[in-house]
């Protein structure tokens, strides 16, 4: 079942009806102030980090779910509704929200009264426009009462849940004109406020959130706008809100425009120079002069809109199957950027306080926009280099703020370093840019250091700390957080011990080392390209060692063995009697090129495929845990189906589609793809819940009441690695440190297929030709009509156009 549409001209989701499966979001904003907003309205702003600098207040896991946000309510002779549905819910006569790139703008229509809400987060802007048109829509003259609301948040997110005995008396607002300033925490720090402004005159407002609903009132019932008038309070303590109330006569058939404004202003230093509670509006001022008439307004969306065609005009894909079309042109690349944006803070399932920027994360995201914004996937690398030890390891996430690492959770996932080769690899290749390694960033001791030290570091790290088997330790977790085998008992065998988490354990991944036989060819050739030729040849002895120890001790009968325990037994394994199969070690082993000529990675493929595919994805391990296992950590925590236990993780289904795709099956590849990616599932939403135009972490396995139903949505590194999967591999169309990199494995049915790929300053069209319906293989490459050799387009970087055609065969 549909609960709306895919418009792919203006690139939206046309939602048509407001009481979707979950709450659908959408993002505005893409460098500082962020906002989400849900089909109806729901949602928070906040400035940069979702934990410190919340701007307005949201309630999560709520009843009902999703309520708090960006409302407006309209009154007429007593009856009042809301446009976005929510909060009031009377039913509308008409309802749309169209979820675009950087904006939603929803629509509704009561008694003939139309209104649409343009919601967006201006480029470089720190404020958001919500732009009301209203319309009456019938025959004779009608006299409205507007209401507008936002919640203020006392900016620190967790604080603001919790504190009450303080919180209920620092409240401060002002209000001046049209104008409603809050500056609660400005007489201690005074470097920053927020205000909420109409661009027209006001006939009321209201401050204080007791005064506006009520004491005993919910959103959907506010006692102001039930009264049809504000009450001009003043929020002294308790909860700031802002609130303003515009009367209007509209003759039949007239429209109005009214631009509401939240913006954010930040003093860099606080203002010593000011009187307590005193706030310095200039650039208050200017920020309202910006926006403050349609004109002004239409030139801001409009250059919104362009920015997103000039971002999404480097990866352009015609394939003829209007789904993947979609995802690729559009909105998977949309979603790697939010995801690159935010990591893991904030979402309808993340609750912007717990989870900083994560080392392992941020750099798994930047694979999926490096093609986009290169210079800003340096900044990132060079943020997390300088949050990495000098020994290799590093911080597991740092704040977005003070870009420190985070002593809570500290280091100890020992896959996190190998992320970063992925990552400035990942770069390289886009950019060419080869002298970035020379650039200076210390370690987090302070220790000078240019960038190549941290990927040598990092290479070094893992060859550091081997275990008994020669295989990776794999410390706290890796990639699988759950996967925790340094916990132990100190009765083994029975459950619900206290865990610890033991320094010296001498578990080991099997993951890990597929991880690093997969990403030390990138760091061997930057090796070569700096000219280490000693270190290079160094390296590959190690690569060498390491595949020896995973085809002597990483392989079981018919696939790859996931880690080896505590106490020096197999996990992953026929000998265990649940957890037998897990995915991970599987697409890793396989890229990293290990089974491509003796015929064990198709022996592999195929027991992923009996073993773990499901209509609806590929299962994380098979069977599933339903007994306790404390040595194993936290991922028998989880029912069966749900989770790191036996849960569908969209993340690592690609790393199977890569791997196919390495042994030419293109048909399977494209299966896989096909099963998880949400534009697919668009007609299951009932089951699926979660956007149909984003990527959710999870869908629940086979062994879930629930399978098939998605949860996560947004932020996770499936997004990248889907991208990954898809752009690179399936239709192969790959950076490479020399050139791109023509390379497709599709399935055999097709003809062809186009792709306009930005590469270096270049734009190469390339139109590939499957003449013989092969899944793999390139016969010819002509550029510009003229043959190439071999499969790898030269960089001109003359900024021109090239015809590429590509003949499969
Ligand atoms: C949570 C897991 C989660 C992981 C990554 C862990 O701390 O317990 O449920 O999958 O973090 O999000
Ligand atoms: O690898 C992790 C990721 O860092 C966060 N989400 C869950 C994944 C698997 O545990």
């Amino acid at each position: 079942m549909k609960f709306g549409y895919f418009n792919d001209e203006n690139k939206e989701y046309v939602i048509t009806r407001p009481d979707t499966p979950y709450p659908w979001i959408n993002y505005l904003g893409s460098q500082a102030y962020f906002s989400l907003l849900s089909n109806t309205a729901g949602g928070y702003s906040f400035y940069k980090d979702a934990s410190k600098l919340r701007i307005t207040r949201y309630r999560y896991n709520n009843i009902p779910h999703d309520v708090g946000g960006k409302y407006y309510y309209l009154f007429e002779d007593g009856e009042y509704w809301s446009p976005t549905w929510a909060p009031v819910k009377r039913e509308l006569d008409k309802y749309e929200c169209r979820h675009g790139l950087g904006y939603s703008k929803i629509t509704g229509e009561y008694n003939d009264i139309n209104t649409e809400i343009l919601y967006f987060v201006p480029e470089n802007a720190n404020c958001e426009i919500h732009r009301l048109k209203i319309k009456n829509n019938s025959n004779r003259k009608r006299s409205l009462k507007l209401f507008s609301f936002i919640e203020f948040c006392l900016w620190n997110a967790f604080d603001d849940m919790t504190n009450f005995q303080r919180n209920f008396s620092t409240g401060e607002v002002e209000v001046e004109g049209a104008t409603i300033y809050h500056k609660t925490e400005y007489r201690e720090r005074r470097n920053h406020y927020a205000f909420f402004t109409v661009n027209s005159e006001i006939d009321g407002f209201d401050t204080d959130r007791e005064s506006f609903m009520g004491l005993y009132n919910g959103f959907h019932e506010p006692a102001v706008v039930k009264n049809g008038q504000s009450s001009n309070s003043l929020a002294n303590g308790w909860s700031p809100i802002a609130s303003h109330s515009i009367n209007m006569d509209l003759e039949a058939g007239e429209e109005k425009s009214f631009i509401f404004q939240l913006g954010f202003i930040e003093n860099k230093k606080a203002e010593k120079w000011s009187a307590p509670g005193i706030i310095n509006k200039t650039k208050a001022y200017q920020l309202m002069r910006d926006f403050d008439n349609d004109k002004k307004v239409d030139k801001a969306f409009r250059e919104l809109k362009d920015s997103w065609e000039s971002l999404l005009d480097n990866y352009q894909l015609k394939s003829g199957d209007e789904k993947l079309d979609r995802m690729v042109s559009i909105w998977n690349q949309y979603q790697c950027m939010v995801t690159y944006n935010l990591s893991r803070s904030a979402s309808y399932f993340e609750s912007g306080i717990s989870r900083g920027m994560g080392f392992r994360d941020s750099n798994q995201d930047l694979i999926g926009i490096v093609h986009m914004i290169p210079e800003r996937a340096r900044q990132r690398i060079l943020d997390l280099a300088a949050t990495q030890f000098e020994d290799g390891s590093a911080y597991h996430q740092f704040e977005p703020l003070n870009k420190k690492g985070n002593d809570a959770i500290g280091s100890g996932f020992n896959d996190d370093p190998l992320w970063l080769i992925l990552g400035t690899a990942s770069y390289l290749k886009e950019t060419g840019d080869f002298d970035f390694l020379n650039q200076k960033v210390p370690f987090n001791n302070g220790k000078e250091a240019v960038l190549f030290d941290h990927l040598k570091a990092s290479f070094m790290y893992i060859v550091n700390n081997r275990g008994p088997h020669d295989l990776p330790l794999i410390g706290h977790a890796d990639w699988n957080d759950c996967l925790n085998l340094s916990c132990f008992s100190d009765k083994p065998g029975e459950s619900f011990q206290v865990l610890s988490n033991k320094e010296d354990s001498q578990a080991e991944s099997v993951m890990i080392a597929g991880m690093f036989i997969t990403f030390a060819p990138d760091y061997i050739e930057i090796c070569r390209q700096r000219g280490e030729e000693e270190l290079a040849r160094e390296a590959q002895n190690y690569v060498e060692e390491m595949k020896e120890a995973i085809k002597k001790h990483g392989v079981d009968e018919n696939w790859f063995l996931r880690a080896y325990d505590y106490y020096g037994k197999k996990v992953g394994s026929v000998e265990n009697e649940e957890g037998q199969l897990y995915i991970e070690p599987q697409g890793f082993c396989i890229m990293g090129g290990i089974g491509l000529e003796d015929g064990l990675a198709r022996t592999v493929l195929d027991s992923v495929k009996d073993r773990l595919d499901t209509d609806y994805g590929l299962v994380l391990v098979d069977p599933t845990y339903k007994s306790y296992h404390i040595e194993l950590g936290e991922i028998s925590s989880y029912p069966p189906g749900y989770k790191e236990n036996g849960g569908i993780f969209c993340h690592n289904n690609p790393w199977i589609m890569i791997a196919e795709t390495m042994i030419g099956r293109g048909d399977q590849a494209f299966e896989y793809y096909k099963k998880i990616a949400p534009a697919y599932l668009e007609e299951i939403s009932e089951v699926h819940k979660t956007e149909p135009y984003v990527y959710a972490q999870m869908i629940a396995g086979r062994d879930a009441a629930t399978h098939g139903e998605a949860k996560n949505s947004w932020l996770t590194g499936t997004a990248a690695w889907n991208f990954a999967a898809i752009t690179q591999w399936i239709l192969g169309i790959r950076a490479d440190f020399n050139g791109l990199k023509i390379d497709p494995c599709i399935p055999k049915n097709w003809d062809g297929f186009e792709v306009k790929r930005v590469f270096r300053g270049d734009i190469f069209k390339i139109k590939v030709n499957n003449p013989e319906h092969v899944s793999k293989g390139v016969r010819e490459i002509k550029v510009d009509g003229t043959r190439i050799n071999g499969n790898l387009l030269p960089v001109y970087q003359d900024g021109g156009e090239h015809d590429i055609e590509v003949i499969m065969g």
